[in-house]
């Protein structure tokens, strides 16, 4: 056995089952050993930054560690952006990047770069492995580190000799620790907090957005009259009837203020203190009250739905179900010309149940989360680090973890363009992927983030840089160019039409909105 084929036969072993892979000349031998291993399937995509959102979609929502396969520095640092983000998603993802041979850096090859520098700040765990004899055991630990709670990124270098020379052997991968309760005291803290009656809210993360976690939360809410918060960026929450109402704090500063004044006391269950994504001249980062105390109950380390047992426990809630079944009729699907009110009530009422929705619809889908809160039960994925450009390869990743589920892909058209090459993956794959395109043709946000700093109106020169509309982009000719079946819709009797359609299909379909700009 080569150093490649311990190397993945290691991860087969642990689990891993499918790999976004981009490949180069140095990566043949881990190509190879991939070829021979018919527990993990290879999924090409054609850029890297598709590929790391690819596998965060895919860690999201099967549970098990996303993988991918980069060729050398440049391939890795393509996909720094959505690395960026799923390290704030917190996913586990195991990256294999491809190094020249030890006596190939001795020279300076054209290829040649510091692959370590590149990787870190992005890496919760950093290895080049050394040889054949370790590969193995290096990728064992990756797994390790990347499954480790809460979810981490791990990034294994694999020099081309590691991987052809012969002595290599599968590592054991053991299984990783679970996440430790938090203290007693701030059990008992939030406790006491919830029972005070004082207006309070969870702020929801990590475990407590899905699963038990969320129905402990629920429970807790309903009997203590306690809000269920979501931070704007979040990772996967379990929404839509018979599920606990979880709110997202808005994007917009004034907006987060506005939602938060009430609150007297902010529980952080595994979140952060919510801040303003940027600082301003003019206006502090701060959107919590002055009167609101922050007590933490679990950090993002610790057990959080373990956290809200316990409270459960302390409240005494066991014995009785709080858990909210608001069983409400749909609603009916709104006939008319394209509005965004009239665009989140089409979603709404045509969500399906188990669809994953992936969203990147910026300011024209503000209202989409909130009018499907109703729908029948599904998932939502948000942008976690506010590196745009997530939503089309995430939902290739989602899809791929859920190939019975159908997912929705929201994206706003200037997002859309970083990473679009993913429609050619979910046409070579066959994935259940409905994408909507919100084409305002406008860098929209940033137009807004300009006026609300008080610089005065943007000059020609700015207004190039936020308009997208000379040339006009043709989203229904660049999804049909790719393989993925297309259409542009004008009124919501054909964006619904058109959705239905697309749930239907066993295939990928894209619909074009084309919006105002300023809608
Ligand atoms: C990787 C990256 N590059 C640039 C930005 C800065 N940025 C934030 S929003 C935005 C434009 C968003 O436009 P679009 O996706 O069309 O949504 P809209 O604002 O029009 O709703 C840009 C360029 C970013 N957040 N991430």
């Amino acid at each position: 056995m080569n150093g490649a084929e311990s190397l993945i036969a290691t991860l087969a072993a642990a689990g891993v089952d499918t790999c976004f892979a981009n490949p180069g000349t140095s990566e043949m031998h881990l190509v190879a050993a991939l070829d021979k291993q018919s527990q993990i399937r290879s999924i090409l995509c054609l850029f890297e930054g598709a590929a790391t959102a690819a596998a965060d979609g895919y860690a999201r929502m099967s549970g098990k560690p996303g993988c991918t396969l980069l060729h050398l520095g440049p391939g890795i640092a393509n996909g720094l952006a959505n690395l960026h983000n799923a390290r704030r998603a917190r996913s586990s993802i195991v990256n294999l990047i491809g190094q020249h041979a030890f006596s190939h850096l001795t020279r300076d090859t054209p290829l040649r770069s510091d692959i370590e520098a590149i990787a870190r700040p992005y890496s919760d765990w950093l290895r080049t492995s050394k040889s054949a004899l370790e590969a193995g055991k290096d990728s064992a630990d990756a797994v390790l580190a990347a499954c480790t709670p809460p979810g981490h990124i791990a990034s294994l270098i694999v020099p081309a000799n590691v991987a052809w020379e012969s002595g290599g052997e599968p590592g054991a991968v053991p299984k990783s620790l679970p996440a430790p309760l938090p203290k007693r005291e701030k059990i008992e803290n939030a406790a006491r907090v919830l029972r005070s009656n004082l207006p309070a809210a969870l702020l929801l993360s990590g475990n407590t957005l899905q699963g038990k976690g969320l129905e402990s939360a629920g429970r807790i809410s309903s009997a203590t009259g306690a809000k269920l918060f979501v931070p704007y960026p979040f990772s996967r929450l379990e929404r839509g009837v018979g599920r606990p109402n979880v709110q997202r704090i808005p994007y917009a500063p004034q907006q987060a203020k506005e939602f938060l004044k009430n609150i007297r006391h902010l529980i952080l269950v595994g979140a952060i203190e919510p801040l303003a994504y940027f600082a301003s001249p003019t206006r502090s980062a701060t959107l919590i009250p002055s009167e609101c105390e922050i007590h933490e109950l679990a950090s993002p380390n610790e057990d959080c739905a373990g956290a809200l047992d316990a409270i459960e426990i302390e409240l005494d809630l066991k014995k009785t179900s709080h858990r909210p079944t608001s069983e409400t009729g749909r609603a009916s699907i709104p006939t008319g010309s394209i509005s965004l009110e009239g665009l989140a009530a089409t979603i709404a009422a045509t969500l399906q149940e188990r669809t994953i929705v992936v969203d990147e619809s910026m300011t024209a889908g503000r209202g989409i989360m909130a009018a499907a809160t109703n729908a029948p039960p599904h998932d939502w994925l948000a942008n976690t680090g506010g590196s745009i450009g997530i939503a089309m390869p995430l939902a290739v990743g989602a899809a791929a973890a859920c190939r019975h589920c159908p997912v929705l892909c929201l994206s706003a058209d200037g997002s859309g363009m970083y990473t679009l090459q993913a429609l050619w993956t979910m046409a070579r794959e066959s994935l259940r992927i409905t994408t909507v395109i919100f084409a305002n043709r406008s860098y929209e946000v940033l137009k807004r983030e300009f006026a609300s700093l008080g610089i005065g109106a943007p000059g020609q020169a700015a207004r190039n840089l936020f308009e997208i509309d000379r040339p006009e982009l043709d989203w229904v000719a660049l999804a049909k160019g790719m393989g993925v079946p297309s259409v542009r819709i004008h009124s919501l009797e054909e964006l619904a039409k058109a959705l239905m359609h697309g749930y239907a299909s066993q295939g990928p379909s894209l619909i074009e909105v084309v919006l105002a700009p300023n809608s």
